[in-house]
């Protein structure tokens, strides 16, 4: 079945951030066929449906290519003490913050964690989100690890979603190995990681003073690149214990967080061509005064992609459209770039560009359609959602009234 959405405005956020006014997209099979002008529309390709777009805009559908979404329970009470003065990494160091997260996670059957999973995801999809990355990290013993990532991969049965899953084991470290981070470590390596590889799509490390040394970290590296996993990185978050370099120097996909990253770490991530994910409601979130270094990587030509972090400490929300706002506001990113960084940059942090991420012939036909007058709007809006049409592989996946 081959339909043509016409009548549309289409930012295709390729590499080139080509614009329609009068654009036209054919779609067969779940895959974008032809897109372009729609008075060049070639004449041999005959739709069996024809979408009308009455003059809305239509961007790839958005990519969350950073999130925890699947947790059980809630920290309202952490939060509580943060805003009256007391440190996330003091939390962490008493034993709640991650750790308080855990022993709910454990608790919490893979049912239970499918149910209280399932609205944060639903909340991203009405903004438009097609494709979102879930990391583990919550279990930190084998079992509760792997329910994780069982759940992540059940949310993309239940929903018109692509899902790519993060084993994050070293988010923190397990009350178990207490004082034994590299015992920790080495299970990851030699006995986990090795089993769950048919629920893993990339390894992921939190390299800070509460999470991992640069060598724990570097130790994981080398036992997913063994195991043929692409790797990325929780890295300059709270401190610079040169996360980043480690990441480029093993071709990370992606360097997350950042604010602590300096102009070298930039520099490397560029020639690397690791992405940079800023994570903006994280920043806020925290009360966190130190910026990203945006202009470093504008400098360096280091792609940034921007994310939700969704996650029950540090980033409480599942608005991905909200943590475009705040990057725009907060980090002073343009438009420009806060599109490309849901989109096509998002796509490389999730290593699937070929796939996604921008309306180009042979991409799958992830659209978002946008009640908006301009694509400046993207990022304008504060807790309001211009989405008014989902579609996944080709099929309406939701409508709204906007
Ligand atoms: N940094 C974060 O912002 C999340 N994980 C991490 O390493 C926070 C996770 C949490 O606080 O539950
Ligand atoms: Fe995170």
């Amino acid at each position: 079945m081959r339909t043509l959405w016409r009548n549309a405005r289409i930012a295709t956020c390729d590499d080139h951030a080509s614009v329609y006014e009068r654009g036209a997209l054919l779609v067969a099979d779940g895959r974008i066929e032809w897109v372009g002008d729609e008075r060049a529309l070639p004449a041999g390709l005959r739709p069996e449906r024809t979408v009308e777009l009455a003059g809305r805009w239509v961007t790839p559908g958005l990519i969350d290519c950073h999130t925890h979404l699947v947790f059980a329970g809630r920290r309202a009470s952490e939060f509580a003490r943060r805003t009256a003065g007391t440190s996330y990494a003091d939390i962490a160091r008493e034993g709640g913050g991650i750790l308080g997260t855990m022993r709910a996670t454990r608790a919490a059957s893979e049912d239970e964690l499918l149910r209280q999973s399932l609205p944060r995801l639903d909340s991203l999809l009405a903004e438009g989100v097609t494709t979102v990355e879930i990391k583990s990290g919550y279990g930190l013993e084998f079992a509760a690890e792997e329910r994780m990532l069982r759940v992540a991969r059940r949310l993309a049965e239940l929903r018109p979603v692509t899902v790519s899953t993060t084993f994050l084991g070293a988010h923190a470290l397990p009350p178990e190995f207490q004082d034994r981070a590299d015992d920790y470590v080495e299970t990851l390596c030699t006995d986990w990681l090795p089993r769950l590889r048919p629920l893993v799509d990339s390894v992921d490390a939190f390299c800070e003073h509460i999470g991992f040394s640069r060598a724990q970290c570097e130790r994981l590296y080398a036992r997913a690149v063994e195991l043929g996993l692409p790797v990325r990185m929780h890295a300059e978050q709270l401190s610079n214990l040169g996360g980043s370099q480690l990441a480029a120097q093993y071709g990370a996909l992606s360097s997350d967080h950042l604010e602590y990253a300096t102009d070298e770490d930039a520099a490397a991530l560029a020639t690397a061509g690791t992405i940079a994910v800023l994570l903006p409601v994280a920043f806020y979130a925290l009360g966190e005064r130190q910026l990203p270094p945006v202009e470093s990587f504008r400098r360096h030509r280091v792609r940034m992609a921007i994310a939700t972090d969704c996650n029950p400490g540090s980033a409480p929300g599942a608005s991905l459209l909200l943590a475009m706002n705040m990057a725009r506001r907060l980090f002073g990113l343009t438009s420009g770039e806060v599109l490309a960084g849901v989109t096509r940059h998002a796509a490389c942090a999730l290593g699937q560009a070929g796939e996604r991420g921008s309306l180009q012939a042979g991409r799958e036909a992830d659209l978002a359609v946008w009640s908006i007058d301009g694509l400046d709007e993207l990022g304008y809006w504060a807790g309001f959602n211009p989405c008014s049409m989902v579609v996944k592989r080709g099929e309406i996946v939701l409508e709204r009234a906007v």
